[in-house]
């Protein structure tokens, strides 16, 4: 399986976040993908390959125009009124707000950012298009090159990331992207499997009301855990996507032998809508000694996870998410990679 991989992930490194009001080093870093291109390398798992530039057509197809204009140009503006600190809004939109536009950068960060764990720097955006280029790469080979499956090494992440709105250390919602570039390629059913820890609240949003790309999410329990506001179970589908969402949250403390299950929910659901082509949000944020989550898998459970999925027979483009264990993930991201890989027939 082929690793699309670039440093520049390297212009996304925040100083710090926010968590029950203290200020925390962030736990997103360069070093995540860094630790995982050196397991990657380090096993037989195959060659890494630097992205292709895209336009910004494919990303257009999935974010709104607006939301793509601020993301792409508030740092220039922010910078002049505040210099080199990072951007974290204190001010959110209320209900039933009668206006939007402002004139202030800041303000601005209030409509489109949900949470305090991803400030926008300088480097955000060039750090956010090569993530998606990524994907797209991945997208492209799996389309172009006949390839079975293939690892897109993003960061920073893009699960929670909407339409309109960045944040959870997503800012592109490279999954999405991705998926619809599938799709728009020729794929007729494009699944999207969630296994990150969060619900992929952005991703289930994006496709909310489509019955072309099913989205299905196991995570933690959204009543006690970001993101909160979505994932739950009655969460279906809305319009022509009525029944084409599938949310399945696990408790806190869950382990393999409760996730296989949720697992093997997924992949009849998913065998039965008749993918084209699926698209793997690939968290490892699950794993037992994670420092903001609360699932217990082990190294062991990721080589039979990827062996799970590969049973699906599908063309599969695995896209980076989340994962906190820093000195671990490489090891579990490579163990799902090549239980899928091994698995194969
Ligand atoms: N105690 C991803 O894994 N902070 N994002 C939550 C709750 C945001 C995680 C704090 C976590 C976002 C891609
Ligand atoms: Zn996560």
């Amino acid at each position: 399986m082929k690793t699309i991989y670039t440093p520049l992930h390297e212009n996304q490194d925040a100083p710090y976040e926010y968590i029950r009001g203290r200020q925390v080093a962030s736990f997103e870093m360069p070093r995540r993908a860094q630790l995982v291109l050196d397991c990657v390398t380090s096993s037989a798992l195959g060659p890494v390959i630097a992205p292709i530039a895209h336009d910004m057509a494919p990303i257009l197809r999935v974010h709104s125009p607006d939301f793509v204009t601020f993301l792409s140009t508030f740092w220039e503006e922010w910078h002049v009124e505040n210099g080199d600190i990072c951007a974290l809004p204190n001010t959110w939109v209320p209900p039933r707000a009668r206006r939007l536009a402002t004139k202030r950068p800041g303000a601005e960060l209030g409509r489109y950012c949900i949470d305090m764990s991803s400030p926008i720097l300088s480097g955000t955006w060039t750090a956010a298009r090569a993530a998606v280029d990524a994907a797209l790469t991945g997208a492209d080979m799996i389309l172009e090159g006949g390839e079975r499956a293939i690892f897109a090494l993003c960061r920073p992440p893009g699960h929670h990331a909407g339409r309109d709105y960045f944040g959870g250390y997503c800012f592109l919602n490279n999954a999405a992207i991705a998926a619809q570039s599938l799709r728009d390629s020729g794929k007729a059913k494009v699944a999207v499997l969630d296994v990150d820890y969060h619900h992929g609240n952005g991703t289930q949003d994006i496709f909310y009301d489509r019955d072309d790309v099913l989205t299905v999410s196991i995570h933690a329990d959204p009543s006690a855990e970001y993101p909160y506001y979505s994932g739950y179970p009655d969460e279906t589908g809305e319009g022509e996507g009525a029944g084409f969402c599938l949310n399945l949250p696990l408790p806190f403390g869950a382990t393999y032998a409760q996730y296989s299950g949720a697992l093997s929910t997924a992949v009849a659901r998913i065998a039965d809508f008749g993918a084209d082509a699926l698209v793997v949000s690939l968290g490892v944020d699950t794993f037992a000694d994670d420092p903001i989550s609360h699932f217990k898998l082990f190294a062991d459970d990721y080589s039979a996870m990827g062996a799970a999925i590969a049973v699906l027979g599908l063309p599969t483009l695995f896209v980076m998410e989340g994962g906190y264990a820093v000195e671990d993930i490489g090891v579990n991201v490579v163990n799902v990679l090549t239980g899928f890989e091994t698995a194969v027939v």
